[in-house]
């Protein structure tokens, strides 16, 4: 007898299928998301996902780490050179417990810390409803240049001055152009700040030397995600490449370390850690032809709705130096509307805040990402038919089932995960269980 529940776990295994079916007819262009490679896929169902090592190889709490262990070494080791850092700690299980493990080291709770406000593109773990909340720091906010989408580093310095905050976050979620790191890392160490890149967004671009080296730019910390640029499992990263030549570095760099362990994991998701070691191996090997192409992706798809008559946020700058595209859609039913709009035709986006808006819940922007669709592939020739798709949806009032088969005929073309080992597999597989119940 299959139990009373069977029903239920064939309803989740009837979901996923729904789910991997529809993503692979569809265009993915959030922002923050992407398709990990079929080998580093593997490692998520591996028996690592089953075991336990708290702490450093070598030093664990758990019997049974010989071969966890050797997969950490590596990792670790292909971690410094992909970050250029000489210490990186893979263990942090996402981009947010990345930063709470950094701000453990960085300041005490009541202290003042500077960051990006989250209606300017700043993250939510940098807000008082989020980690930095949590953590109980006092907050205040650069001054954000909204005509360039980036911090006004003059102002900020000026601020940090006269705040002088115990540390200064930069990073945004809607993250468009290079920060200036140094002048605000400058002001930053001048009051005795340790400054904190949250590279969440674009750790992918700079390990492939193609946004900013925010390490060599005078920031202390950077943290990340592992599955937004930098295609790898969901997880995170705190890298730091200060040198141990001094106390307070050193102690800096031991909070960075028992920040994540036992601060924000115990043990820490090893499947996630096989699975990052073989996606910092392939960012290695492919990394930078791929971050290159990904900024080029970016940069077509909005010269081509640019070109359409959408409102693409930033045309004196280009538009864009990283993955994202930001479009003002005031003009169509704002952000909300038009992204479930273009869900009906299987283009998968998201609603934002762009300069101007108050509220979250009804922003006048969308924000695209091209990591994902070059991962599958695609170039600028795609690129302008994609603009193309999106113009048709918002602004010209296609009927979405006709979009949907544009968007369907694309992907057809665009089945396999590019720019890694077994290059082409496909992206979206299921493993072929029966259902349980009868
Ligand atoms: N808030 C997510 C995003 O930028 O999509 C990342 O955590």
């Amino acid at each position: 007898m299959p139990g009373a529940h069977a029903r239920d776990a064939d309803f989740v295994l009837e979901q996923v299928r729904q789910h991997t079916g529809w993503f692979a007819r569809s265009l993915p262009m959030i922002a923050s998301e992407n398709v990990i490679s079929p080998l580093a896929r593997q490692m998520l169902v591996s028996d690592f996902h089953d075991r336990y090592a708290e702490g450093h190889p070598g030093k664990r709490y758990y019997q049974g780490c010989t071969y966890i262990d050797e997969v950490e070494r590596r990792c670790n080791e292909l971690a410094r050179k992909l970050f250029r850092a000489n210490q990186v700690d893979v263990r942090a299980t996402s981009g947010t417990t990345a930063n709470m493990a950094a701000f453990f080291a960085l300041a005490q709770p009541g202290d003042t810390i500077a960051a990006i406000n989250t209606a300017q593109g700043g993250h939510i773990s940098h807000a008082k409803m989020g980690a930095v909340g949590l953590r109980g720091f006092n907050l205040v906010y650069y001054p954000f240049d909204e005509a360039n989408m980036t911090i006004d580093a003059p102002l900020a310095a000026k601020l940090i001055r006269q705040e002088k905050p115990k540390a200064c976050l930069v990073g945004n979620s809607l993250f468009l152009f290079p920060i200036d790191v140094r002048t605000i890392s400058d002001a930053a160490h001048e009051v005795g700040a340790r400054v904190m890149y949250d590279a969440a967004h674009v750790l992918g671009l700079i390990a492939g030397g193609q946004f900013q080296d925010p390490l060599r730019e005078g920031a202390d910390v950077m943290t990340g995600s592992t599955h937004k640029t930098l295609p790898g499992p969901q997880g995170g990263v705190v890298a730091t490449d200060l040198p141990d030549t001094n106390e307070a570095d050193q102690k800096f760099k031991k909070k960075l370390d028992s920040g994540v362990f036992p601060g924000t994991v115990s043990s820490h998701h090893l499947h996630h850690m096989a699975a990052k070691c073989v996606a910092f191996a392939e960012a290695l090997d492919f990394g930078e032809a791929y971050a290159k192409q990904v900024i080029r992706n970016a940069q077509a798809l909005a010269q081509g709705m640019h070109e359409l008559g959408l409102k693409v946020l930033c045309e004196h700058r280009g538009f864009t130096q990283s993955h994202q595209v930001a479009v003002d859609v005031r003009a169509h039913g704002g952000g909300r509307h038009c992204a479930e709009l273009l869900e009906r035709c299987n283009v998968i986006s998201n609603m934002n805040m762009i300069p101007g808006d108050q509220k979250a819940t009804d922003p006048s922007g969308l924000r695209f990402g091209s990591q994902e669709l070059t991962r599958l592939g695609m170039r600028e020739g795609e690129m302008r038919e994609v603009a193309g798709i999106l113009h048709a949806a918002v602004a010209k009032g296609e009927a979405p089932d006709k979009v949907a088969a544009r968007v369907s005929e694309l992907r057809q073309r665009f089945q396999g995960v590019h720019y890694c080992y077994r290059e082409g597999l496909p992206a979206h597989q299921l493993w072929e269980f029966l259902p349980v119940a009868r």
